[in-house]
């Protein structure tokens, strides 16, 4: 694969090889929106912020614009990157971004059989997948505490 390929960061990381994975932490109304996954097996009924997997030559924030319109059929602004990248299985990392709802309500078409809106103090009251923690506590810092 030649530089040009790789230098948009897109696809397979040019850092470091892995396949991006992207995430949102949508934020809309003081809460956060949690999705429960239906599938694979070994992650279903745990509950993830929505996204998936950047394809190749598309930008990350493309990625998460369309994840989120297939997966919730929702329109939605990427804002800020969560500072961080997590591991997930060999191969793949993750990055969240933080993002908003242009237009829709989030519904669960694709990938989740549920959807919760959580207030902060609900956060911990869904069992969310061990490598969203990290980027789900970054983004409470931005919901109002009360
Ligand atoms: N994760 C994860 N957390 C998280 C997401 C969106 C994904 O740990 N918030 C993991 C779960 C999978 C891998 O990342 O191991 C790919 O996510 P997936 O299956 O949601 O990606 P898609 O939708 O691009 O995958 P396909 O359905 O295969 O296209």
């Amino acid at each position: 694969m030649t530089e040009s390929t790789t230098h948009h960061g897109t696809g397979p990381d040019h850092g470091t090889g892995a396949v991006v994975v992207v995430a949102a932490a949508l934020l809309d109304g003081g809460r956060l929106l949690a999705a429960r996954r239906s599938a694979p097996a070994d992650l279903a009924g745990r509950w993830e912020l929505p996204g998936g997997k950047v394809e190749p030559g598309e930008r990350p924030e493309d990625a998460l614009v369309r994840e989120l319109r297939e997966e919730l059929g929702v329109e939605a602004v990427p804002g800020e990157r969560i500072p961080g990248e997590w591991p997930l299985k060999p191969g793949y990392v993750l990055r969240v971004w933080t993002a908003r709802l242009r237009s829709g309500e989030p519904r669960p078409l694709e990938d989740h059989d549920e959807l919760r809106w959580l207030a902060r103090h609900e956060l911990d009251t869904v069992d969310w997948l061990d490598q969203d923690r990290p980027a789900v506590a970054e983004a409470a810092l931005r919901l109002p505490a009360a």
